[in-house]
């Protein structure tokens, strides 16, 4: 004879059925993620800490599996892999994209952010998720904003100590009208080329200097090849964490939030490891011999008065809304 079920077994089961069972939730998943610094960059730190966390919240299930030094493509090449959905993830500067979201150059504005602080508040409020919500159209979620950090000149010509140092300087610039731009008004001759060729690049003199964070300088080992370093701080350059939108619509709920979640925990450690290897970075660069200088800040404000014009003459293809969305947030967390 069956003995009828309990009350409180028949809740048991319907809240079972309710509910999906982690597997369900969770399939198998490798996703292939490409960088173009080498693995000891901070981004390493960052997709270190953001894998644990899918695999642990996964059941063990979804793996991220990174690959460095541009080997499935520069910042470029790989946001078009993800795009077209043969890639899964890229951390890229925003800049190399604007040929895609023209709207990103915003972020190119010589002199834009004073600091990290002001770039953390604008990038994870109002003003980066404006940027976040135009991307799906192109086929890729941004799932954070991570760093690449504040931009400085090396070249192996001369010490740039003032605004006329940067003539007859023939400087790489990344693949970006505004980068462009910028180097020319300053009277250099700006080369665009993909990050993978700067360091040959730099070997053979085809161009006399660069411009990088600290951290991309010595994990490029660009110091074997420049000798001066000037601290222009001139632009900050925001890193996203880019989805294939092929691959993302395919993703259950609980696969997308996992995502979502652990890029924000890849946020908190590289931000972090970044801001504190940037100042080692310095170190180390000093010390395999570089020369390294300051600007004055009255020479400073030559070079950022010098470069007032290129906010107007990119303010066409940039777009007034993100143009004042970005000033008016810069406005409001500077409280002027
Ligand atoms: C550049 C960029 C690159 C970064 C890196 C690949 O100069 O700063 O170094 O986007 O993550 O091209």
């Amino acid at each position: 004879m069956i003995k009828p079920l309990l009350p409180a077994t028949l809740f048991a089961v319907a809240l079972f059925a309710g509910v999906q069972p982690a597997s369900a939730q969770f399939q198998d998943r490798n996703f292939r993620v490409s960088n173009g610094v080498s693995k000891e960059h901070p981004m390493g730190n960052g997709l270190a800490a953001m894998g644990a966390c899918t695999l642990q919240k996964s059941g063990g299930k979804m793996k991220m599996q990174s690959f460095w030094d541009g080997a499935l493509g520069n910042d470029l090449t790989a946001t078009q892999s993800v795009r077209t959905g043969s890639l899964d993830m890229v951390l890229t500067s925003t800049a190399p994209l604007t040929a895609i979201i023209p709207a990103l150059g915003v972020f190119d504005l010589p002199f834009l952010f004073n600091d990290e602080k002001e770039a953390d508040q604008l990038l994870d409020g109002k003003a980066g998720a404006w940027f976040s919500d135009k991307l799906p159209a192109v086929g890729v979620v941004n799932l954070s904003w991570w760093e690449n950090g504040f931009r400085h000149t090396t070249n192996s010509r001369r010490p740039i100590t003032k605004a006329e140092d940067f003539q007859g300087v023939k400087m790489r610039v990344m693949q970006n009208t505004i980068f462009i731009d910028t180097f020319k008004e300053l009277g250099s001759n700006a080369v665009p080329l993909a990050f993978s060729e700067v360091y040959s690049a730099l070997e053979t003199k085809t161009v006399d200097g660069q411009e990088n964070p600290y951290n991309n300088i010595e994990n490029m080992k660009f110091y074997e090849v420049q000798k001066y370093l000037t601290l222009t701080k001139h632009a900050y350059s925001p890193t996203l964490v880019l989805f294939s939108k092929k691959i993302w619509d395919g993703l259950s709920p609980a696969e997308q939030g996992v995502l979502k979640d652990c890029a924000a925990v890849g946020q908190t450690e590289q931000r972090k490891v970044n801001r504190m290897k940037s100042d080692e970075s310095l170190a180390n660069l000093k010390a395999s011999g570089m020369q390294v200088n300051e600007i004055s800040p009255a020479e400073t404000l030559r070079v950022r008065d010098k470069l007032k014009v290129i906010y107007e003459r990119h303010s066409g293809s940039i777009g007034r809304e993100a143009l004042d969305l970005v000033l008016g947030e810069l406005k409001r967390v500077r409280g002027s």
